[in-house]
């Protein structure tokens, strides 16, 4: 029988305990005890991996050549141009914090389960990118997209004969895209997109195009699969309401008209203290987590219930304010020796919140989870 390879043996320099997904194309997920051992930023070595399309030659979490790289910026530009990723290293620097979260994150929640990889929670991270603004680039070249733009649509690199991995979103997403060089104060691991990565803060995993070849500005969404009928959920298109309810197991005839891109991020918090199934000293219990939501209002509660959702208790955060990564809140609960169930719903300023039931949002391709998360452990 043939040895499915660790986590390390794929990508260089990953923690060999990533559950290994997929081989080809690699995704490998971070356990959550080891995602909630890291609360404050997720290091190369445990963030999650997800691929579509691998990049021959470009499986480990060390940095990529910057030398020879080319991107080129054209479509709906007044003038098109062509830039030498280094040349990036010359135009001011720009940080950011982002939770990098797969769309798919959450999928195996779904009752049935959903086509594609089976995701718990870890397909998630919380990292700094820094690089040049996309606006910034284009500012610098005296470039300016034209009113007709409506859709900033990124290629990833086809070197190696890769196929095309392309997707698009908003053109409002130009005041934040960054063309990152650079996570966590280290050179882009090659893995995650060096050397050079288009993100876009505050919109899900997919958006953000590893290995960006070349950036386009167009009139209407790409028409590849991982625009449609792929990374997309059923709506009302034009109306405010978030996903139009399936019923489990039933299939959806995906078009642009009746469903939506998976693009910015939806409210969600995970309990990183206790963990499932931990036995905990008493009474005073201390519970913990994070949250986070597309960045564009700042989350302003987080309550934690121990009884099934009847009554809720305010958590504290860690600071205030918009952010795209995730803001950190703990709280302290008096419980009796014994089972115990703790859930954590939290809100946003725009009072956008997580449902209690997450299979509300059931979609035949599992996107976008965000159900409340319940952890069962113990009292001594
Ligand atoms: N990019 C490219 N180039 N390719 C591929 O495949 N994928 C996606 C993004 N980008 C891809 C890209 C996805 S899908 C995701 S999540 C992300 O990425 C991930 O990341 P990392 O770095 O972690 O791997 Mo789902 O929504």
């Amino acid at each position: 029988a043939q040895q499915t390879p660790t986590a390390d043996q794929l990508v260089k320099g990953k923690h060999a305990k990533l559950i290994v997904l997929s081989q080809r194309p690699i995704v490998l997920e971070t356990p959550f005890d080891l995602l909630a051992s890291q609360p404050e930023r997720t290091p190369k070595e445990l963030l999650y991996v997800r691929n579509n399309v691998d990049l021959p030659g470009y499986n480990t979490v060390e940095g990529a050549g910057l030398e020879g790289w080319t991107l080129e910026v054209g479509g709906l530009v007044d003038k098109p141009f062509t830039v030498e990723a280094k040349e990036l290293l010359a135009l001011p620097q720009h940080e950011v914090t982002m939770v990098l979260q797969c769309s798919g994150n959450g999928r195996s929640l779904y009752q049935p389960r959903p086509s594609g990889n089976p995701w718990g929670r870890g397909g998630v991270g919380n990292v700094t990118f820094r690089g040049v603004r996309l606006k910034d680039l284009l500012a610098a070249k005296g470039a300016k997209p034209t009113e007709k733009a409506l859709f900033i649509t990124a290629h990833a690199s086809r070197q190696g004969n890769a196929a095309e991995f392309v997707r698009s979103v908003p053109i409002h997403a130009l005041e934040e895209a960054l063309l990152a060089l650079s996570m966590n104060g280290e050179p882009l691991p090659a893995v995650h997109g060096g050397p050079v990565r288009l993100v876009f803060p505050g919109y899900f995993g997919v958006n953000n195009v590893k290995w960006v070849a070349k950036v386009e500005f167009t009139e209407g969404e790409n028409t590849t699969a991982e625009q449609m009928p792929r990374y997309r959920v059923p709506t009302i298109p034009n109306t405010h309401l978030p996903f139009l309810p399936q019923e489990p197991g039933g299939r959806y005839p995906y078009t642009f008209a009746n469903s939506r891109p998976n693009w910015l991020v939806n409210v969600n918090s995970f309990i990183f203290a206790p963990l499932e199934g931990q036995t905990v000293e008493g009474p005073y219990v201390r519970v913990e987590g994070v949250a986070f939501n597309d960045g564009i209002v700042p989350i302003v509660s987080v309550e934690v219930s121990t009884n099934g959702g009847r009554t809720w208790h305010q958590a504290t955060l860690e600071r205030t304010g918009r952010s795209y990564g995730w803001v950190r809140w703990r709280t302290t609960l008096y419980l009796r020796p014994g089972e115990h169930q703790v859930m954590a719903r939290a809100w946003d300023a725009a009072g956008r919140s997580q449902p209690l039931d997450g299979n509300l949002a059931w979609n035949e391709r599992g996107y976008e989870y965000n159900g409340v998360m319940r952890v069962k452990f113990t009292v001594a």
